[in-house]
């Protein structure tokens, strides 16, 4: 077994009489309230979701596993001479809650890439695409695909105990994970470059293979370290993370639930801000003629958008209260390495009026920006431009932190999610309001 496999056992076994004890002799603690609005209001800030991955403060942002991002930079193992650390460490202290050694980051490194090759028919659904697919569409048939693979699937056949459920989980895991990355740059020769394809590198890294693969020079491999990592968890109520688990507690495996999780990313206010951002901000730069833009010309284009009914992308969040940590880490990245790029300094002084203007129309809750403001930029400025392909990132590295849920899921042996609906009716006699009354 896997050092990375065994520490895990150890930390299900410390960790599962806990919430035996919670559920046995606290089970009937009131934590929360539920009121109208939340019920009518997609459940905005209900405790209803449990999990020790990371952890979203409205103010401060993401902590993983309790370190913030920037502490969490500076000390995970980086490859040697690279900015960003390994992905692959991430991935280890989401899974365990430690800090891994260099050793135990290598030893997590080489399963991966042992595990990466792609079976043929993975190839088949994505070249069976239609050309004009959605690339997120492509990216979650071509997971599914993978579902024939399944280990969880053949030991549940085989009858295997439900203490058990958790290690043919992270079996899959492992494997879909190490894989995503070919997949993801599969569909991006596919789509964009007549489907000329660059073999993976067995000597990379999970970061620095994908910057391989899809051709880019350093320092794009240290963003695409910092791409997978920053997105790889924000807690449990965002889509994605609770589409994943809500499809997984029907004990659905690893990659039905990690193509659902794929399938709530590919949404405007999800995952596809930060494409949307790129096709604002290109058709901004369109109506100024391509110049540097002034101050109040941005202003008029900032009100002319949310005149016309329209969301600025990338700003906003429904549980951040602060200008998104991530969003500033990007940005202390496009200052050191590309401050000059024309969209970048769109994009900074979006950062200095955006805020005011939303606060000023009042409704916003959050008028900061969020990860998707920046995320986008970057990849302009290094040669990925084809923005519609930029939720298929935020989805490699999402993919991360949710794989990690399912296997604690699995391992807490969480139940079947199953909420309790009411009708309209019932809601207005809870109000008191009379029958008829409208
Ligand atoms: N521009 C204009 N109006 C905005 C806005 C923005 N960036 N953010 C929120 N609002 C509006 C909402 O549309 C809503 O208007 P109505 O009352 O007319 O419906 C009002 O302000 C209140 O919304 P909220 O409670 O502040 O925000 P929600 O929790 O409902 O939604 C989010 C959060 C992110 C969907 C929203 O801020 C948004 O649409 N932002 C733009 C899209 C975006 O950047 N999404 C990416 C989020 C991060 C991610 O998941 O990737």
């Amino acid at each position: 077994m896997s050092d990375l496999k065994s520490k895990l056992r150890q930390k299900i076994e410390e960790w599962r009489p806990r919430i035996k004890r919670l559920v046995e002799d606290y089970g009937d603690v009131v934590i929360d309230q539920v009121t109208i609005e939340q019920v009518i209001g997609g459940m905005r800030g209900l405790k209803v979701l449990v999990t020790d991955i990371s952890y979203l403060d409205p103010n401060e942002g993401i902590r993983y596993r309790g370190y913030t991002l920037p502490e969490l930079i500076e000390k995970l193992p980086k490859p040697k001479g690279a900015e960003m650390p390994f992905v692959e460490g991430v991935w280890y202290l989401l899974l365990t809650g430690e800090m891994p050694t260099e050793q135990e980051v290598e030893e997590v490194v080489e399963e991966f890439q042992r595990r990466r090759i792609l079976p043929k028919v993975v190839y088949e659904v994505i070249d069976a695409s239609p050309c004009c697919s959605h690339p997120m569409t492509i990216f979650a048939s071509a997971i599914l695909a993978l579902h024939r693979e399944s280990f969880f699937v053949k030991k549940y056949n085989a009858g295997i105990s439900k203490t058990d459920y958790w290690a043919p989980t992270f079996e899959d895991a492992m494997s879909l994970l190490a894989k995503l990355p070919e997949i993801a740059t599969y569909i991006h020769a596919k789509l964009y470059r007549d489907g000329k394809r660059i073999q993976s590198n067995p000597n990379l890294d999970f970061g620095a293979n994908f910057a391989w693969m899809i051709g880019i020079k350093p320092p794009y491999d240290d963003v695409s370290r910092m791409h997978f990592i920053l997105h790889a968890d924000h807690e449990s109520g965002n889509v994605s993370a609770h589409t994943g688990h809500l499809v997984a507690s029907s004990l659905s495996d690893i990659y039905l639930s990690i193509a659902a999780m794929i399938n709530g990313l590919a949404g405007p206010l999800h995952g596809l801000a930060n494409q949307e951002v790129l096709r604002w901000l290109q058709d901004v730069r369109e109506k100024l003629g391509g110049d540097d833009p002034t101050e109040a010309e941005l202003k008029k284009i900032v009100w002319d958008t949310l005149d016309s009914g329209q969301v600025i992308p990338g700003y906003g969040h429904a549980v951040l209260r602060k200008t998104d940590p991530r969003y500033l880490i990007q940005r202390e990245f496009s200052l050191k390495h590309m401050p000059d790029d024309p969209l970048f300094k769109y994009t900074d002084m979006l950062y200095t009026i955006v805020p005011a203007i939303l606060q000023e129309q009042g409704k916003a809750k959050n008028p900061w920006p969020n990860v998707d403001a920046q995320s986008g930029i970057i990849q302009w400025h290094y040669g990925v431009r084809e923005y519609d392909f930029y939720t298929v990132l935020f989805g490699i590295g999402r993919a991360i932190g949710i794989c990690a849920n399912l296997i604690w899921d699995r391992a807490l042996m969480y139940p079947l999610e199953r909420p309790k609906s009411i009708t309209t009716e019932m809601l207005e006699e809870l109000a008191g309001i009379k029958k008829g009354s409208v």
